[in-house]
């Protein structure tokens, strides 16, 4: 058997070495490596073969088509280079000629979350945030318990959780559902006073609609230091969305209860796809919930390894699909990850003009 594995990967690679052309290099692979081919046909009388020689003849059948995939491989890169020698050497050939239109080079469009997020990394950099990057498959303590939310609490229900099959006895791990899962992380990682941003993917096991999707985009933005207000957390925001939407837009601010944060705000601001209003993005109300924030609560700052009676910090989750969605009129959130190129075209620098309402068919 050994001897024969031998042969057979002598004359592969000569038969190979010798193919005039891509067709019968083609014709090769399969006779060799194809699943009736003669690798495959050769291992068949491996069961005659004794027990204890099995693993070795095993390793040496993998080596014989590995030589001769890899002698495949070289041979059809030198065909190729062949090919376009002997294109280059036509002398009707003419290489600067424009492509003709269904081979011509397109040029690409940056996705709309894409945008949006460089565009408030950019404006919170300048205002001295770092810009950190967390994992988004979590632990349960970062998601929920050292954000103040024990097993018990019923705000656990008010974020349906994907959970990753854990082993027994270790910590169970999610798929984060808020970018919040960075507070904790950045004031044991970060020696304070510090601001910081994480933007992140997150995940909930909720059903789709309009202006509900299960894998979105937030943007956290934290804040620690000797004493801050809410007052300059208005302001951070203020400036988020006055750059971003660079007009005016209206918001509103009204109690909102989150554990981590005490007291705790939710910002809205006026559905910018019906102009307040009413349609299915808002559900009918003209408003979209956009910035949830607050101070941040004294047990989160403990589990965070601070003194609560030196150290303050607010916090906010922005929901930057809705964001996008706002700045761009896009009235639907399952066009952003549903990955359809004529809507993701209508975001090219030529296109990015226009004021219309954004769909998957326009
Ligand atoms: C949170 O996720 C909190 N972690 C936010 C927070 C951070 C509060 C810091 C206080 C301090 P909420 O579940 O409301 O909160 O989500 C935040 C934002 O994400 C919402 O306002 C909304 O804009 C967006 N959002 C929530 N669920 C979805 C969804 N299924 N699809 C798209 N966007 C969503």
């Amino acid at each position: 058997m050994f001897d024969k594995l031998d042969q057979l990967q002598d004359a592969a690679t000569s038969a190979v070495a010798a193919a005039a052309d891509e067709g019968g290099l083609r014709e090769l692979e399969v006779h060799y490596l194809g699943k009736k081919g003669a690798v495959t046909e050769l291992l068949k009388g491996m069961k005659d073969v004794p027990v204890a020689d099995r693993p070795r003849l095993g390793a040496r059948a993998n080596e014989v088509r590995n030589a001769v995939e890899s002698a495949i491989a070289t041979r059809r890169g030198a065909l190729e280079h062949e090919r376009i020698r002997r294109l280059c050497d036509d002398p009707d050939f003419d290489a600067s000629l424009p492509v003709s239109a269904p081979f011509a080079t397109r040029p690409g469009a940056l996705h709309p979350l894409t945008r949006v997020t460089a565009h408030i990394e950019d404006v919170f950099r300048a205002m001295g945030f770092l810009l950190l990057d967390y994992p988004e498959v979590e632990s349960e303590f970062h998601n929920f318990d050292g954000l103040n939310i024990p097993p018990t609490h019923p705000a656990r229900d008010m974020q349906d959780t994907f959970w990753v099959e854990t082993p027994p006895g270790q910590e169970r791990q999610l798929l984060r559902t808020h970018t919040s899962t960075g507070q904790v992380r950045t004031m044991r990682l970060v020696t304070p006073p510090f601001r910081a941003i994480f933007p992140g993917r997150v995940f909930r096991y909720e059903e789709v609609d309009a202006s509900h999707e299960h894998t979105f985009h937030q943007v956290e933005g934290l804040m620690i230091d000797r004493k801050v207000s809410v007052a300059n957390l208005i302001y951070s925001m203020k400036t988020l969305l006055s750059e971003i939407f660079e007009r005016d837009v209206v918001i509103r601010l009204r109690p909102g209860y989150f554990p981590f944060v005490e007291p705790g705000f939710e910002l809205d601001i006026q559905c910018q796809v019906c102009g307040g209003r009413g349609c299915s993005v808002c559900k009918h109300s003209g408003w979209v919930e956009l910035l949830p924030c607050g101070l941040v609560h004294p047990n989160v700052l403990r589990h965070g390894g601070l003194d609560p009676s030196q150290w303050q910090g607010w916090a906010f989750g922005l929901g930057l699909s809705r964001l996008v969605m706002m700045r761009y009129q896009i009235e639907d959130i399952r066009h952003l990850l549903g990955g359809d190129l004529r809507f993701i075209k209508q975001f090219s620098p030529a296109a990015a003009t226009t004021t219309t309402t954004h769909t998957s068919g326009a």
